[in-house]
């Protein structure tokens, strides 16, 4: 019992942050969890001769100077733990003195060309899922080591390093491989929990690179002396391992009350789908792309990714190339008087995956469709934000189908939450109530894992979701209209798909 103040290092695609989260578990209200962010640092990947890499020294400093930030919120007291999440797949090579060798590389670089058929001719797609469950996506970590394992830094390697368990392997000198990040590899084998044979042995990989596997809820060390004389925190400070894969921390913190539920988790990706006890290994599950991830307490989120925010993100970012910046209150208040759905595109094409040049690329596939392109800002973003409602609806009727699952509300956690037009238009897209929050979802489930791993929360799923529904402030949207207009919605877009 008692309550205690952690710190959550949460590592999002645009931006990383240290959130604290002070847990007092015998409050009735708002006290219950109280969230503070220390920092928020932008993320910001550059491009060196043709490769996109991540700033990993950037995003480190970024969390030694929200750990310092978390140090001076707590009047010097320091937090009681540190927990570390961040984005899947990617990962560093370190030598064998730890060293890292080589700059970690972007997913959305396009080294992974190619490596879908090499993959394919040594063991057929249909087997590669029944033995990991894992969707197709072409930067999967598979992908990735296929596409680097030819270059003199792979011949080097002594260890393959996810990227969250690469920033705990600096803050505490001890490396490891966490279970739900591992799951995302398209290496693992959901039922197992370990690394799948099948997979490892058909593209000759020695899975002793990956350092051990460990479990959310594992001790992972404490902060290094180096680590508290740079950040002033007073020693000792335990890291917990946490869900490290951002999307699993986040659906930890969906404030379900049933198990009948969907979600999404918006942010870069929106990801959708359900939460089930096993993984669903099934052809359809397959031909669907819908995956199987592992999460907090033996859980699997069968999910399928979609684009997301980044639709809207990168056509912001070409907007302020152009000219003065697009705020995005503005942006969306114009977009909100926009009737709609209008022209839609398909948020699940690869074809968006890689950055630049955005209004256009929906532009012409609106074109392809046989579609009218939208004609200026306003309609752009309300076409980005209809095609994710429309997703939304695709993926969440797809996972009641595939799964047997019955979904009576929708949580719609991660930044998106407090997107109101895009909470509106999921209901509306869904046929169901949608219940928003909390943005900061995957901070939240990196806390509550924490917090029980210090006994402060009991164990088990629902404790910790009865305690946010306590705790935080979730908005309702109920669901308008037939959903006669979406149905017609998702015929448009089927149609760009058919072009494609
Ligand atoms: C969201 C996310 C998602 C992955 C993608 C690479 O941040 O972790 O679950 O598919 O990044």
């Amino acid at each position: 019992d008692g309550d205690a103040t952690f710190a959550a290092v949460d590592l999002g695609a645009s931006s990383g942050r240290v959130v604290l989260g002070s847990v007092r578990p015998d409050a009735d209200g708002p006290d219950a969890l109280v969230l503070r962010e220390a920092h928020r640092f932008p993320n910001r990947p550059v491009e060196v001769r043709g490769t996109l890499y991540w700033d990993v020294l950037d995003l480190y400093r970024g969390v030694l100077d929200g750990l310092r930030a978390a140090g001076r919120l707590t009047g010097g007291a320091g937090p009681a733990g540190v927990g570390i999440d961040g984005w899947a797949v990617d990962h560093g090579l370190l030598d064998e003195n730890g060293n890292l060798l080589s700059n970690p590389v972007h997913y959305r670089d396009g080294r992974v060309a190619g490596t879908r058929e090499e993959l394919e001719a040594l063991l057929p797609a249909a087997e590669l899922y029944a033995a990991t469950g894992i969707q197709h996506l072409p930067f999967n970590t598979v992908y990735q080591l296929l596409a680097t394992r030819g270059t003199p830094a792979f011949r080097e390697a002594h260890r393959v390093v996810l990227l969250p368990d690469l920033i705990s392997y600096w803050l505490t000198g001890l490396l490891g491989t966490e279970l739900t990040n591992a799951s995302t590899t398209q290496l693992l084998d959901p039922r197992t929990g370990d690394w799948s044979p099948r997979v490892t042995e058909a593209i000759g990989l020695d899975t002793s690179l990956f350092p051990p596997l460990r479990r959310p809820g594992d001790p992972a060390g404490e902060l290094l002396p180096e680590v508290l004389a740079g950040t002033g925190l007073p020693g000792p400070v335990p890291v917990t391992t946490v869900a490290s894969h951002d999307t699993a921390s986040a659906v930890a913190a969906v404030p379900a009350a049933s198990p009948r539920f969907g979600y999404i988790a918006t942010g870069t990706w929106s990801l959708a789908g359900v939460e089930l006890d096993a993984p669903v290994l099934t052809e359809a599950s397959r031909l669907a792309n819908f995956t199987n991830e592992l999460g907090l307490d033996s859980t699997v989120r069968h999910l399928r990714n979609i684009m997301g925010l980044w639709l809207l993100e990168e056509c912001r970012r070409t907007w302020e190339a152009e000219g003065p910046p697009a705020p995005l209150a503005d942006l969306l208040a114009q977009a909100a008087l926009v009737p709609g759905p209008g022209p839609v595109v398909d948020a699940g094409d690869p074809a968006f995956v890689a950055p630049g040049g955005m209004p256009a690329r929906i532009a012409e596939a609106c074109r392809r469709g046989g579609q009218r392109a939208p004609r200026d800002r306003a309609e752009t973003v309300r076409c980005v934000l209809d095609s994710l409602a429309l997703a939304h609806r695709e993926a969440i009727a797809d996972a009641e189908r595939l799964s047997g699952r019955t979904v009576d509300v929708v949580h719609v956690v991660g930044g998106g939450a407090r997107n109101e037009l895009l909470c509106r238009l999921t209901a509306d897209a869904c046929g169901r109530p949608v219940v928003a929050g909390p943005a900061e979802a995957a901070a939240v489930g990196n806390v509550l894992c924490q917090a029980r791993t210090a006994g402060i929360v009991p164990g088990g799923p629902d404790a910790g979701r009865a305690l946010l529904r306590r705790a935080l402030p979730l908005v309702r949207y109920r669901p308008r209209g037939s959903g006669a207009d979406w149905q017609r919605a998702a015929e448009r877009a089927a149609q760009t798909r058919k072009e494609r």
